[in-house]
């Protein structure tokens, strides 16, 4: 089935925040946003902008009703700055006015004195002067250190993975208006309306029931509106708080990219051994994680990154901490993968070293140390998969020796073009890591002429999880999909909603939804049994089989003349409910935070990629041939959704491994600040070719429909082409020295192809 948005997004025709048509007398806001990364304010002169014909008002950390805080899981963190900046950005004045231009030009007028303090960027430097947002989190299994005394081969090195910009196609915004009795209303563009109440009645001092929070549909979010659509949710509320007026705020492009977080760098020191057979017998990791000014999401990404800093892999022996590293940065945040990229690189790259080391395809050490079901993840967890499944089938489909011997044979008959490949098998853990999110509520109207009204805590960010939830209820009411509307997400309709997040929106919004549809269902076939049984069967007790199908009701396999539409209006006649609110948590599901050990995840997603990359030795600029991948969909119920998923994801996790560069300056200043600075995938830069093929794992799992989550694993299949790409440049300079840093941009590239060999010409001759 097509996305049920496809039709409206090719007319333009699809609502986002910036579609929704203004009341009269809406304001416009902008703020002034700190200069500096780290100083204390000592005087705010709003006076020239206050006398701007067309500003309606101004308002600083002293007009906060409520608390001047919007931390979600640490209270850290300021909705406008108060005594200190603690990032470029950070909101310290908010404007509105009546017009954007007005609002913006006002915002310019401000001047703010702030004396300066130290500004701390790097994550190393922040841990070494004690810098943490939370205590550091260990997980262990085995011993290592007893590990290691047995190990055949031991190797040890360093690894940084850089920030990742959202670059959402719909910028950040929200849209505030003022209800009776001192209600307000918020459209968001928000991955978490329940988080944008909440923040908002917390700052406002109301209570969350005075807080209406409203999506329809994001122009993508990839984590970044997770938890950072709040400020500006929240900032329009406080001015239509104070002004009783209607207020948009809509962040232009360079607005966004300097004031919002990204993706959380890390640097990472790791240490791995292995015995003579290649089996890891012992690996320790120690992450630093770049969490910028306050805690945001950090913890939890912190968290995710621990969950996966084995990957795929079986290692008996394991060591990793993890350090939340509080820099001058804007708060990094949720994004796509969630820390788990971040902590599946550093495994991948102590393997790479391994092989590097060893003179051997980096795929031995990795075939050879794959997941089996029966394993313990170092969580404790115990793997019921087997990572090798799509491995093998990688191997049969698309021939590794074979594709190795090719690029072997191309490479020694080419001199400045030359191609490496890399192979990427993943494992991503399902479920948001922290237990009690994982719940999630349906509500399903069935109205009396038959057509369905769903409304869930899902947010439609270009997903498709509108879709997969339509064809939930088409399913199980037997209906076609075009009596089915599923309506905006409102915090009046579902309460308490957990974000779009973790890949695991579908399952638990699509699973409510099918619990809910079932117990109407259930009504109505009691409805059926009553009302049209054949005249033969009236007074008998055995009732013959009645199905509703296609939206007829079949008696003993057999049409009846009773259609869904007559059903449900007998229904509604009889005073049976036609609507239900269900609730959904996965079960089993659970972790011990003491003993860092659990069962968090409701099931992992596998596969496996092979990258191959082109590169041009001369200019140091590459391209990617092709991506070959077997990915265990479960059992897709939307092939085409989960393809485009796929796709998406990997091209993402190519461009933040490979061109996309975040650079801030010593002082924290953000100077890749727009897409002039900041290169991101195009349709030059794509893959040439991106083969998925569906490995159908039919066993049984948590998943709706067992249709495995999709919405992040795809993209840790990009950290391969850093590997292919570094295989190429080692055929073409078997001595470079190549540091463990992401991105691998064709600068780094050139640098790497010409490094640790005296004459660079001869190479190239
Ligand atoms: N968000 C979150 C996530 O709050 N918890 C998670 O575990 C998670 N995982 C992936 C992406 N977003
Ligand atoms: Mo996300 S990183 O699933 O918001």
């Amino acid at each position: 089935m097509k996305n049920i948005d496809s039709y409206t997004h090719v007319r333009g025709e699809s609502i986002y925040l910036d579609d929704i048509p203004l009341l009269e007398g809406s304001l416009f806001a902008a703020v002034y946003d700190s200069p500096v990364a780290h100083g204390k304010i000592i005087s705010i002169d709003i006076s020239a902008a206050a006398q701007m014909t067309g500003v309606a008002g101004i308002f600083t950390a002293k007009d906060i009703p409520g608390e001047n805080q919007i931390g979600g899981i640490v209270p850290d963190e300021e909705l406008l700055a108060g005594e200190h900046v603690h990032f470029c950005g950070m909101p310290i004045v908010l404007v509105v006015a009546t017009s954007e231009e007005i609002a913006r030009a006002a915002a310019k007028k401000i001047k703010v004195n702030i004396e300066p303090l130290a500004v701390i960027t790097d994550p190393r430097e922040a841990w070494a002067k004690g810098e943490l947002i939370i205590p550091p989190r260990t997980f262990q299994l085995g011993d290592t250190a007893n590990a290691f005394t047995s190990c055949e081969f031991i190797f040890d090195g360093r690894a940084d993975t850089n920030g990742q910009e959202h670059l959402y196609i719909e910028t950040q915004g929200a849209y505030s208006l003022p209800l009776e009795n001192g209600g307000i209303r918020i459209y968001s563009s928000t991955q978490g309306p329940t988080a944008v109440q909440r923040t908002a009645a917390r700052v406002l001092g109301l209570s969350m029931n005075k807080l209406e929070v409203d999506t329809t549909r994001l122009g993508g979010g990839f984590g970044g509106k997770e938890d950072q659509a709040t400020t500006w949710g929240v900032l329009c509320a406080l001015a239509t708080y104070h002004l009783k007026k209607p207020v948009k705020f809509s962040l232009h492009r360079m607005e966004d990219m300097r004031m919002t977080g990204k993706r959380h760098p890390y640097s990472s020191d790791f240490k791995i051994g292995l015995d003579k057979d290649l089996k890891i017998l012992a690996y320790e990791v120690t992450f630093f994680q770049n969490a910028g000014a306050a805690a945001d999401l950090s913890p939890a990404v912190m968290e995710r990154t621990l969950f996966h800093c084995t990957n795929s892999y079986f290692v008996p022996n394991v060591k990793a901490t993890a350090y939340s590293c509080r820099t001058h940065l804007p708060p990094n945040t949720a994004f796509r993968g969630f820390g788990g990229p971040q902590g599946m690189f550093v495994i991948e790259a102590a393997i790479a070293k391994a092989a590097e080391e060893l003179n051997i395809p980096a795929s031995r050490i990795q075939e050879r140390n794959l997941l089996h079901s029966g394993d313990e993840f170092p969580y404790g967890q115990i793997a019921e998969s087997e990572a090798n499944e799509c491995w093998k089938e990688t191997d049969r489909l698309y021939q590794i020796d074979t594709l190795r011997k090719e690029i072997e044979s191309f490479n020694s008959k080419n001199r400045l073009l030359k191609k490496g490949m890399a192979l990427m098998p993943i494992c991503f853990g399902i479920s948001f890591t922290k237990t009690l999110m994982n719940q999630a509520r349906s509500l399903v109207h069935v109205y009396t002429d038959g057509t369905v009204g769903i409304s869930t805590g899902a947010v439609e960010m270009g997903q498709g999880v509108n879709t997969k939830i339509l064809q939930v209820a088409a399913e199980i009411f037997s209906i076609s999909p075009d009596k089915i509307k599923i309506n905006p997400t409102n915090t009046w309709r579902i309460a308490n909603t957990s974000p779009s997040a973790a890949s695991a929106t579908a399952d638990l919004n699509g699973k409510a939804t099918e619990i809910a549809c079932r117990e109407i269902l259930k009504r109505l076939q009691a409805v059926a049994k009553e009302e049209c049984i054949p005249v033969a069967y009236i007074g008998k007790t055995e009732i013959p089989p009645l199905e509703v199908k296609d939206e007829w009701i079949f008696i003993n396999g057999k049409k009846t003349d009773w259609s869904w539409a007559k059903l449900v209006m007998a229904a509604y006649t009889k005073r049976v409910s036609l609507s239900e609110l269900a609730h959904y948590t996965p079960p089993n599901i659970h972790y011990d935070q003491k003993k860092e050990k659990g069962h968090p995840f409701a099931y992992h997603v596998y596969g496996t990629a092979i990258i191959s990359v082109t590169v041009d030795c001369l200019r140091g600029i590459y391209e990617t041939d092709s991506v070959k991948v077997v990915h265990d969909f479960g059992k897709s119920m939307n092939t085409l959704i989960d393809m485009g998923q796929c796709e998406g994801g990997i091209v993402q996790g190519i461009g933040w491994m490979t061109m996309e560069e975040i650079v801030y300056d010593k002082e924290g200043k953000l100077r890749s600040n727009a897409l002039s600075t900041y290169k991101v995938p195009d349709i030059y830069s794509v893959p040439k070719e991106i083969l998925v093929q569906p490995l159908n794992t039919a066993k049984d799992n948590l998943a709706i429909f067992r249709s495995k989550a999709v919405g992040e694993p795809p993209l840790m299949y990009g950290i391969g082409a850093y590997f292919a790409l570094r295989n190429a440049v080692h055929s073409f300079n078997p001595l470079a020295k190549i540091p463990f840093d992401t991105p691998m941009t064709p600068e780094k590239i050139l640098m790497a192809l010409y490094s640790n060999v005296n004459t660079p010409v001869a190479l190239a001759d």
